[in-house]
C-alpha cells in the first residue's frame, strides 16, 4: 500500500509481525515488518511499517506478533450454579444421558438459572468472561437456553447483553429456547415448541435481545422436525439461525440447518457426507467444540478431512457451559482442535478469527486485520503463530486492543 501522507491515525502499532488471516492469503497472510493503524475504532492501515501513515500515538511492538482479536463463537457463559457434583457422578461411572434423564443435566442448571437475578447472572459470568478476555478474546457469543420459560430466557439474554457494557468486548447473543424440554411441558414437546414459536419468538425478536436463534437437535433435545418449526419461526422474524447438530448421534440437523442458510452448525461429530455437502452448498460454517468432546470423553471424531475437502469453513469455540464443557480458554480449545481433531495450526487460528466471525454473521466487520474492519487485535509474546496452538495452559498475551483501544 502507498504511504498516505494526508492520513493521520489515532494510533498505530508498528514494527510487528502481523498474521492478518486475510481470506485467500497464503501463510496466514503474514506481514514481516508490519504496522496497523486505526481511526475511530476501525483499521485504516495494515501493511508494511515502511509505508505506514503518521499517527498521534505510535506503539512500537518490537517484533511481537499481532493477530486479529480472538472470537469465541459458541458459549453458554450466562448460567446459574455449576455441575461439579454431576462431574463426580460421571467419574463414578454414570453417563451424561443417565444424569439428564434423572433430572440432572440441563434441567439442574435451569433450576439454578431461574433462581438467579439478572445481576447475579452477570456477576457469575464475569470471571468466565474475564478469563476469555485475558487470552485476547474481543468478541464472544452467548446463548440463552437455561431458562426455558419466557421470563428467564429474556433475563439471560439481557444479562448477556449487559456483559458487553461491563467489559470492552463485543457480545453476540443467541436465543436457545429449544435447548431442553422444561418440566412444565413434560409429555408435550409439540406444545412447548408451539409456545416457543408463537409466543416467545415474537417477544424475543421485538426486544432486539437476540442476534440469532439456536436449537439442540438431538435425542435428548429436539427432533429435526421440531427444529424446523423453530427455524421457520426465526425466519418469519428475520433472525438468522445456527444449530447444535450431530453431537451424540446423526439426526441430519446440519443438512436441515443448511436449508435455512444457517450461520453455523456446531459440534458435528456424527456428521455424514451428505451433511458435509449440504454445509458446503449453503456456505454454513462448521463450528467444532473439542472441549465438549474431551470433557465427555467422546470417541467419534468430526469429519475434518471431509469438511476440508468440501471447503467448509471450520471454526473452533469453547462451548463454555457447566455440563459438558466448563472451559474458559480459547487457546486450549485451539490446542485441542489440533491435538484431538487433527487441525493444522493455521486452521486453528482461522477457526478463532476469520471463520468464527463468519459463524456470527460478522465476516465483513471482524476476524481479519484488513482496512475497514474493527480494530480488534491481540498482541503476543511468541516466536510464531503456531505457538498459540502448541502450548497448554500458558498465556503469552502482551496486549489486547478492542475497537482501537
Ligand atoms: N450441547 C452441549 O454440549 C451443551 N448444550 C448443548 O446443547 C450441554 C449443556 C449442558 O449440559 O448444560
Ligand atoms: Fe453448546
Amino acid at each position: 500500500m502507498e504511504r498516505d501522507s494526508a492520513m493521520l491515525c489515532d494510533r498505530i502499532w508498528t514494527h510487528a509481525r502481523i498474521a492478518t488471516l486475510r481470506e485467500g492469503a497464503p501463510d496466514m497472510g503474514c506481514i514481516e515488518d508490519g504496522a496497523v493503524g486505526t481511526v475511530g475504532g476501525a483499521i485504516v492501515f495494515a501493511g508494511n511499517a515502511a509505508d505506514a501513515p503518521d499517527a498521534r500515538e505510535v506503539i512500537a511492538c518490537e517484533g511481537r506478533w499481532i493477530t486479529p482479536g480472538l472470537i469465541d463463537c459458541h458459549t453458554h457463559l450466562i448460567h446459574g450454579g455449576n455441575r461439579a457434583r454431576e462431574f463426580e457422578m460421571r467419574l463414578a461411572g454414570a453417563s451424561y444421558e443417565e444424569i439428564a434423564r434423572a433430572g440432572g443435566g440441563i434441567l439442574s442448571t435451569m433450576k439454578a438459572t431461574r433462581a438467579a437475578s439478572e445481576a447475579e447472572l452477570v456477576a457469575s459470568a464475569l470471571p468466565r468472561l474475564d478469563a476469555l478476555i485475558a487470552e485476547g478474546v474481543t468478541t464472544v457469543e452467548v446463548k440463552s437456553g437455561y431458562g426455558l420459560n419466557a421470563e428467564t430466557e429474556i433475563r439471560m439474554l439481557r444479562a448477556a447483553r449487559r456483559l458487553g457494557g461491563e467489559r470492552p468486548v463485543r457480545v453476540e447473543t443467541s436465543f436457545l429456547g429449544a435447548h431442553a424440554l422444561p418440566p412444565e411441558y413434560a409429555g408435550d414437546v409439540d406444545g412447548y415448541i408451539a409456545m416457543l414459536c408463537d409466543a416467545w419468538m415474537p417477544q424475543v425478536a421485538a426486544s432486539g435481545l437476540a442476534d440469532a436463534v439456536d436449537a439442540f437437535c438431538e435425542g435428548i433435545g429436539f427432533t429435526a422436525e421440531q427444529t424446523r418449526r423453530v427455524f421457520e419461526a426465526a425466519a418469519r422474524h428475520g433472525l438468522p439461525v445456527k444449530l447444535h447438530a450431530e453431537q451424540l448421534s446423526n439426526r441430519h440437523g446440519a443438512a436441515l440447518a443448511a436449508t435455512f442458510r444457517a450461520l453455523s452448525a456446531d459440534h458435528l461429530e456424527y456428521l455424514d457426507e451428505d451433511g458435509v455437502a449440504a454445509l458446503a452448498r449453503a456456505g454454513t460454517v462448521a463450528t467444532l467444540l473439542p472441549g465438549a468432546w474431551y470433557f465427555m470423553r467422546e470417541t467419534k471424531l468430526p469429519p475434518v478431512e471431509g469438511l476440508r475437502r468440501a471447503g467448509v469453513p471450520i471454526a473452533i469455540a469453547t462451548d463454555c457451559n457447566p455440563g459438558t464443557s466448563p472451559l474458559t480458554s480459547l487457546l486450549l480449545a485451539m490446542n485441542m482442535g489440533a491435538t484431538l481433531f487433527g487441525l493444522t495450526a493455521a486452521e486453528c487460528l482461522a477457526g478463532v478469527t476469520r471463520h468464527a466471525a463468519r459463524a456470527l454473521g460478522l465476516g465483513d466487520r471482524i476476524g481479519t486485520i484488513e482496512v475497514g474492519k474493527s480494530c480488534d487485535l491481540a498482541i503476543w509474546d511468541i516466536e510464531s503463530p503456531a505457538e498459540l496452538v502448541y502450548r497448554m495452559g500458558f498465556n503469552p498475551l502482551h496486549a489486547r486492543i478492542w475497537s482501537g483501544q
